[in-house]
C-alpha cells in the first residue's frame, strides 16, 4: 500500500549521521526550529547537512521539521531556500516552557493532566493509582536501565480469574523528548482503572484482558530532558558509544532487519541503531518480558509527532502479506476515526513505511517476532504544527483523550472474538408507532463472523426478550427491526452474533444482563429547509484553504464519489461539493484543504419538547490514492455562528445519503439562533472527497398527551370504535402497550387487560 516511495539515499545517511554532533551538548538559544520546503533531492541533501536535529517523521522532498543552529539559518538564507519558522529562539522558548511547568506546579488547582510530569511524578501518580486500587494495579519492573533506572510496569485488569485475558502492551517514551507519550499513557492507565464499571467499553475490556504498561521505556533519556533546559530535544537513551558521543536510538535497536536502511551506523547519529540488534538494555529488558508474555496479542508505541497512525512493515515498503495487510488496514482507519471521533484531531492511517523506511523499529518487532498486532501512533502536533516535541501544557489531556479509544479499539480486536461498529449512531430515540431500525457492522476480532448468526433482542417493558434475525446488508453490515411502539414507550435491546467455532458474543458485551434503551417519541417539525431556495447559508469560513470543490447550492452530477440526485423529493437541489462530474473522479472534488458551509439559524425555542436538529449527509473518501484519511466535521452553535461545539468527526464515507439527528442539549443549551456547519476536508493529495448535505429540519420530540388513557388512536374527543379496535389490535398483537393489568404489566395478555381497557373506555374523557 505504500503510495510514494521515500528511500533514504547513501547521501541522506552521510547526512543522518552528521545530526546531532552539535546538539549534543549545545546551548539552544539562537537555535530555531523551522520547516523547510524541500524543492529536490539535492536540496534535501544540503538541508539535512545543515540540520542539527531532524523533528519530522516525514523525510523527503516536500515540507520536514528541522533544528538548526543560527550558523545553519544563516547559511539557508544565503542559499534562497525557503523556510516557515516554528520557533525562532529554542534557548527562550524551553525556558519558557520550563517556566510554565513550574508556574502551573504552583497553582494550587493545577489537576495531574495539566501539566508535563517529571519520571518521579509518574511513577508516584501510578503508585497512588495502585494504592486507590490495589486489586486494579500491581506494579512492576522489566529491569533497569543502562544507567541502572528502574523501566517501571504497570498491570491493569479487573479483579478475578485471570485465565482467558489477552495481554495489551502500552508503551511510551522510547524517545525521551516526546513528553505527550508517557503523560498519554499514564492517562491511559488512569483511566482504565477509575473508569471501571462507569464506562460499558472499558469495564468489558477489563474483564476480557490484561493491560501492560511501561510509561517510559527510556527513562535514562527522559531524566536528561529534565535534566536542564539544553537537553530538551535529547531523542536517544544515553549510551557512551565509543567515540565519546552519546546514545542509541531504541526505535532503531530491535532485531527485524536489525542495520536496514532508515537506520545510522554513526554514533552521534540521532538515529544510531546501536552495535547489535537488542544491544541496548532497555530494548533487551522489553523484549524479554514480551516474549516471557504470550498473552500479549496487541502492542501500541506511542511517539509524537505528526499525527499518525502507523502499521507494520516499517523497515521495507513491501506490505505485509494478505489477509494481514487488510486486517492493519482496516484497523488502522477504524483506529483514527475513533481519534477524530473522540473527538479529536485528524491523525492519518498508514504503513510505517509510507512514512520512511527504518529497520529496527518495535512495532516490525511486535508483529514479526513476537506475533502481536502491533501499531506505532505519532500523536500531536500535526507535522509542521509549531510546537513540535514541546506544545503547551493544554495538549496533554486532549491529545490523552483522543487516544484512550484508539488503544480501546486495538485491545477489543485482540480481546473480543467479534466487534460492533454504528455507521449511523447508536440512536436514543425513535419515532412512535413506527419500526425503528439500527445498522450495526459486525468486525471479525479474534475470530471470524458466522453470517446467518446475527440477531437482536427486545423487549418492551419486563417480561423476557424476544429474539429475531437481523436483515444482512452484505459485507458484515446488518439492519436490526424493533417493531413499532407506542408514544413514551422504552424499548430494550442488544445483539447477538456467533463465531464460525461457535463463540457468542454480545453487544453490549452483557447482552440481556445490560441492554441498551430506545425511547419511542412523536416528531412536530417546526421548520424545513429543503435547499430548493436560497435562505441565508453561509459559504466558506475564514481559514478555508481548498482550492477546488467548494461547496456550492446544485444539482448534482453522479461519479463514483458524488450522488446524482439530492436528497428531497420533489426536488433537485443540495449543498454539494463541486457539483460537476468533469472528465475524471479528481475534477471536482475538494482538493487542497477544507470547505465550510453553514446553515442558517434555527429556533430551538420555538416548541416545548426536545429540540432536534436533522440533515441528511453524503461524504466519501474512499477513493483515489490513501482512501479513508480525510476528515468530515459537522458543528453546532447555539449563538448565530460565533462559537462552535463539534458534534460529529469522522473518517467514514457514507457513499449514500445518511439521515443524522441532532439533540441540542446534548451539545450546547438550546437558543433561538442555532446554526449547523459542515466542513469537508481533504489533506491527502490524491485523495478524492465529496461531500452533500439536504434536508434540514427543526424537530421537537414528546407526546402529545390528550389527557384521555382510552384515546387509544389519539384522535381525541371521546373514545371511539377507532380506539377500541386500536387497543383490540394491541392486545391480540401481544403490544406491551396493552398490558394493562395488573398495573404496570405482567407479560401476560389476558382477560384482566381487556376488561381494564373497557373501564377505562367507560370513564370516557
Ligand atoms: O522514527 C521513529 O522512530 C518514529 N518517529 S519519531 O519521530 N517519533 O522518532 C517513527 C517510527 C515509524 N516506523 C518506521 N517508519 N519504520
Ligand atoms: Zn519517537
Amino acid at each position: 500500500m505504500p503510495r510514494t516511495l521515500r528511500p533514504l539515499s547513501a547521501a541522506l545517511l552521510v547526512a543522518f549521521s552528521g545530526l546531532s554532533a552539535l546538539a549534543q551538548e549545545a546551548d539552544l538559544s539562537g537555535h530555531s526550529a523551522v520547516t523547510v520546503m524541500v524543492q529536490n533531492r539535492d536540496q534535501l541533501d544540503m538541508v539535512l547537512s545543515l540540520a542539527e536535529g531532524i523533528w519530522s517523521e516525514r523525510v523527503g522532498v516536500g515540507p520536514i521539521d528541522i533544528q538548526v543552529s543560527p550558523e545553519a539559518r544563516a547559511k539557508l538564507d544565503a542559499l534562497g531556500i525557503t523556510y516557515r519558522v516554528m520557533v525562532d529562539d529554542l534557548g527562550t522558548f524551553t525556558r519558557q516552557r520550563f517556566d510554565e511547568i513550574e508556574l502551573l506546579n504552583r497553582r494550587r488547582d493545577t489537576a495531574w493532566f495539566q501539566n508535563y510530569r517529571t519520571l518521579a511524578e509518574i511513577r508516584s501518580y501510578l503508585g497512588q493509582l495502585e494504592a486507590d486500587h490495589p486489586d486494579f494495579v500491581d506494579h512492576g519492573s522489566v529491569g533497569d536501565s543502562l544507567q541502572g533506572e528502574d523501566i517501571n510496569l504497570y498491570t491493569i485488569t479487573a479483579p478475578g480469574d485471570r485465565t482467558g485475558r489477552v495481554g495489551v502492551l502500552l508503551m511510551g517514551c522510547q524517545h525521551a523528548r516526546e513528553w505527550l507519550s508517557p503523560m498519554t499513557v499514564t492517562y491511559i492507565a488512569d483511566q482504565l482503572v477509575t473508569q471501571y464499571g462507569t464506562d460499558t467499553r472499558i469495564t468489558d475490556l477489563m474483564d476480557a484482558a490484561v493491560f501492560y504498561i511501561i510509561p517510559v521505556s527510556n527513562p535514562d533519556g527522559y531524566l536528561y530532558t529534565w535534566s536542564n533546559t539544553n537537553n530538551r530535544y535529547w531523542r536517544k537513551n544515553r549510551r557512551p558509544n565509543f567515540d565519546g558521543t552519546f546514545g542509541v536510538d531504541l526505535n532503531r535497536n530491535w532485531s527485524v532487519a536489525w542495520g536496514g536502511t532508515g537506520s545510522s551506523g554513526t554514533p552521534n547519529s540521532e538515529t544510531y541503531r546501536g552495535t547489535a540488534a537488542f544491544s541496548e538494555p532497555e530494548t533487551q529488558r522489553i523484549r524479554d518480558f514480551a516474549l516471557a508474555h504470550p498473552d500479549i496479542a496487541a502492542h501500541i508505541d506511542f511517539h509524537t509527532y505528526s499525527q499518525l497512525v502507523l502499521w507494520p512493515w516499517g523497515y521495507t515498503v513491501t506490505n505485509l502479506p494478505e489477509p494481514d495487510n487488510s486486517r492493519y488496514t482496516a484497523l488502522g482507519i477504524a483506529m483514527a476515526n475513533e481519534i477524530l471521533a473522540a473527538p479529536g484531531v485528524a491523525y492519518t492511517p498508514e504503513q510505517s513505511s509510507d512514512l520512511y523506511e527504518a529497520a529496527g523499529d518495535s512495532s516490525d518487532w511486535f508483529h514479526g517476532v513476537h506475533g502481536s498486532t502491533s501499531f506505532t501512533i505519532e500523536m500531536r502536533p500535526a507535522s509542521g504544527g509549531l510546537d513540535g516535541f514541546s506544545p503547551a501544557a493544554t495538549q496533554i489531556l486532549p491529545t490523552a483523550r483522543e487516544n484512550l479509544p484508539a488503544a480501546l479499539r486495538l485491545a477489543e480486536h485482540v480481546a473480543f472474538p467479534l466487534s460492533w461498529e454504528f455507521p449511523n449512531g447508536v440512536p436514543d430515540s425513535a419515532d412512535a408507532d413506527a419500526a425503528a431500525t439500527i445498522d450495526v457492522r459486525i468486525v471479525a476480532g479474534s475470530g471470524q463472523l458466522n453470517p446467518a448468526s446475527a440477531t437482536v433482542s427486545y423487549r418492551t417493558g419486563p417480561g423476557s426478550f424476544t429474539t429475531t434475525p437481523m436483515t444482512s446488508l452484505g459485507s458484515g453490515l446488518y439492519r436490526a427491526t424493533l417493531p413499532a411502539q407506542a408514544c413514551g414507550e422504552t424499548t430494550e435491546y442488544y445483539f447477538t452474533a456467533e463465531t464460525t467455532d461457535l463463540r457468542v458474543v454480545h453487544s453490549p458485551a452483557q447482552g440481556e444482563g445490560n441492554p441498551r434503551s430506545l425511547g419511542f417519541t412523536q416528531s412536530i417539525v417546526s421548520a424545513i429547509d429543503d435547499v430548493e431556495t436560497p435562505t441565508g447559508w453561509i459559504i466558506g469560513a475564514p481559514g478555508d484553504n481548498a482550492v477546488r470543490g467548494v461547496w456550492e447550492r446544485a444539482n448534482p452530477e453522479a461519479t463514483a464519489a458524488q450522488p446524482e440526485d439530492d436528497h428531497s423529493n420533489p426536488g433537485t437541489l443540495c449543498y454539494v461539493t463541486g457539483p460537476l462530474a468533469g472528465t475524471a473522479l479528481g475534477a471536482n472534488d475538494v482538493d487542497g484543504g477544507v470547505t465550510t458551509l453553514v446553515s442558517p439559524p434555527f429556533d430551538a425555542l420555538a416548541q416545548a419538547g426536545d429540540a432536534v436538529l436533522e440533515y441528511w449527509y453524503w461524504f466519501s473518501n474512499d477513493k483515489g490514492a490513501s482512501p479513508g484519511t480525510d476528515a468530515w466535521q459537522v458543528a453546532i452553535s447555539g449563538d448565530n455562528g460565533s462559537t462552535w461545539t463539534v458534534v460529529e468527526q469522522t473518517l467514514a464515507s457514507t457513499n449514500a445519503w445518511v439521515h443524522r439527528e441532532v439533540r441540542i442539549a446534548d451539545h450546547i443549551t438550546p437558543t433561538s439562533q442555532v446554526r449547523l456547519r459542515f466542513v469537508a476536508r481533504d489533506d491527502e493529495p490524491g485523495g478524492i472527497v465529496e461531500a452533500a448535505v439536504d434536508d434540514l429540519a427543526m424537530l421537537f420530540l414528546g407526546c402529545t398527551d390528550t389527557g384521555c388513557d382510552a384515546d387509544w388512536d389519539g384522535s381525541g374527543g371521546q373514545p371511539d370504535s377507532g380506539d377500541f379496535l386500536a387497543y383490540l389490535n394491541d392486545w391480540a398483537g401481544q403490544n406491551p402497550v396493552a398490558d394493562l393489568a395488573p398495573a404496570g404489566g405482567d407479560g401476560n395478555f389476558d382477560s384482566a387487560d381487556f376488561l381494564a381497557y373497557l373501564n377505562l373506555f367507560a370513564q370516557g374523557c
